[in-house]
């Protein structure tokens, strides 16, 4: 049977821009299919005030192209979402890939045509495509959380998601806010609009560790010596754990480390800024008592900076080791606590009763505002891919192989769904990495899994059982040596009410994760079944 295109990415975000690129530079057709107006995936739907990366530019940026890296100059050490959204176009624009993507078009459907190794993809436009390949590039972070507040529709005044916020910018100046959530859109978005608020609340119900970013200008020196060793940089980059040079892992142990001493490196790593305190010392995350050391310095932080003792002990998480959720970078996130127009609200004190028609009611009282903002975060990793009718071999659902938890074979692939890809799909390194080295590891492995099948006239691939179970288990068992299983954290999937709670990122470090990759493609794609052409009647 003959089909539209080699290859059907979903998503124009920095995934789907660089497959598609990626697919030209090969030689195979693809056409794009992408929910929003223009390019840019997260970049484009976050742009809640004082959105920025928390990754150092010029690591957050593609490698692909050595003109690219040396034309754009990025202009703050973390640079914010405007500026990120604007290079992303300028990739769009100099790579020409508008011309292969269809804005507007939110992919409603993918059903696997078995007889013919094909994918049928539809949109809710009524496009209908066929495709040999089918490839999800619909981001980790790109299903908002629903607000789902008893009482939410009474509420007279504007709300805003974090994740979906107004494309024209809204003017809080002089109004009441709530705020509720506290995990980094809230943290980003509280340090921006606290001095523009008549007053803000803010609501909590989990305090985060956040530390700062120390951002600034770009410093040309770093973009000088970056670029002056860029492909030893780059290459680098993909060996290191979270795929990012800016901060380098200390070997020491803390729990054999003199307290003098101690103290004197996680002085430096917090003057570092950034997620340089991630990597203080090496037991942090394995060994509870290491943990407890890094969890009392910046619990002692948060005390030197908020000035009200209790508001302090408030902001200080106590439920969860340090690091087992998302560290938040902020540019003065605590310090906001000091000014007398912003309010803390502790949840598990007071919890929160109704959204009333005024504002928000908790069990102590009602606070009054204008506007809420709900940084209530995402249905993360699988919110995406469950969304859309996804149905492999026999008609089989996505939904219904994933009940209990993402299943996949290196978060590329899902076994009973032949030809069908997941960028940075849960059981990669994807979230606790830089997504950009992520990203491009995946778009290259697949490009070249695709020139491969084409060379040797292969139409299916899919990964066994077996394979898909081992890596499974492996995943589980790598999570077991970190801290991330003792939080209620979005890594587990526990924000949402109903998920299953299976921790869903590889945590192996994308440097072991992509030499596996490799050595499963140059062991004739280990763990996967491939199926040659049909030879001609
Ligand atoms: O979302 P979150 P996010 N009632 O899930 C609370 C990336 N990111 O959008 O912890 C009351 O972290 C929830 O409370 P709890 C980054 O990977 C990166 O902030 O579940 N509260 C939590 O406080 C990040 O981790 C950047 O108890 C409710 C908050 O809402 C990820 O995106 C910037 C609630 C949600 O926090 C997600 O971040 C921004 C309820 N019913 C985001 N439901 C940078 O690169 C949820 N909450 C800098």
């Amino acid at each position: 049977m003959k089909y539209d295109y080699d290859v059907i990415i979903i998503g124009a975000g920095m995934a789907g821009m660089y497959m598609l690129h990626k697919l030209r530079e090969v030689g195979l057709s693809a056409k794009v299919f992408e929910a929003g107006h223009d390019v840019g995936g997260t970049w484009y739907w976050n742009r809640y005030p004082g959105a920025r990366v928390d990754i150092e530019s010029q690591e957050y940026s593609f490698s692909f192209s050595a003109e690219l890296e040396e034309e754009w100059v990025w202009t703050e050490r973390y640079a914010s979402q405007p500026e990120i959204l604007r290079y992303l176009n300028h990739v769009a624009d100099r790579f020409d890939l508008r011309r292969d993507i269809q804005f507007n078009a939110r992919v409603k459907s993918a059903h696997y045509d078995a007889a013919n190794q094909l994918w049928r993809v539809d949109t809710e436009n009524g496009d209908s495509v066929h495709a040999r390949f089918c490839v999800s590039a619909t981001g980790c972070l790109s299903v908002p959380n629903e607000p789902n507040f008893k009482g939410q529709e009474r509420f007279a005044g504007p709300t805003y998601h974090t994740g979906r916020w107004p494309h024209e910018g809204v003017d809080l100046s002089g109004k009441r806010v709530a705020v509720i959530g506290t995990g980094s859109s809230s943290i980003q978005s509280i340090t921006e609009i606290a001095g523009q608020v008549r007053q803000l609340y803010v609501f909590q119900r989990t305090p985060n560790f956040s530390v700062p970013a120390h951002n600034g200008p770009a410093n040309p020196e770093v973009r000088k010596n970056w670029l002056a060793n860029r492909a030893e940089n780059r290459m680098a980059q993909r060996q290191t754990l979270g795929g990012f040079l800016s901060s380098v892992p200390n070997e020491q142990k803390a729990v054999e480390t003199g307290d003098n001493e101690r103290r004197k490196i996680y002085e430096e790593r917090w003057a570092e800024g950034g997620f340089a305190i991630l990597g203080a010392f090496a037991d942090q995350s394995a060994n509870p008592d290491a943990n407890a050391l890094v969890a009392q310095f910046a619990a002692e932080k948060i005390r030197e900076i908020v000035r009200d003792p209790k508001v302090a002990e408030k902001l200080t998480p106590k439920s969860y080791p340090f690091g087992a959720k998302r560290l938040c970078v902020d540019t003065g996130y605590y310090q906001n606590f000091n000014r007398p127009n912003v309010e803390l609200i502790d949840l598990n004190d007071t919890p929160l009763d109704t959204i009333t028609e005024k504002g928000v009611a908790t069990s102590e009282k009602e606070y009054e505002v204008d506007a809420i903002i709900f940084a209530i975060g995402f249905d993360a990793m699988t919110g995406a891919l469950t969304r859309m009718d996804i149905k492999g071999r026999e008609g089989r659902t996505l939904v219904d192989s994933w009940a209990e938890g993402p299943k996949t074979y290196l978060g590329l692939m899902v076994s009973g769904f032949p030809n069908l890809f997941t960028i940075t799909g849960p059981g990669s390194p994807s979230v606790l990495s830089n997504m950009v080295v992520s990203i491009e590891q995946h778009v290259e492995w697949l490009a070249d899994l695709f020139v491969f099948m084409r060379d040797n006239m292969m139409v299916e691939i899919e990964p066994t059982a077996h394979a898909q179970e081992f890596w499974v288990e492996h995943v589980n068992e790598v999570s077991n040596y970190t801290v991330y299983n003792y939080a209620n954290s979005w890594y587990l999937g526990a924000n949402i009410p109903g998920k299953p709670r299976v921790f869903m990122p590889y945590a192996g470090g994308v440097g072991a994760y992509r030499d596996l990759c490799a050595a499963v493609a140059a062991n004739a794609y280990m763990g996967f079944k491939l199926k040659p052409a049909e030879p001609p009647a």
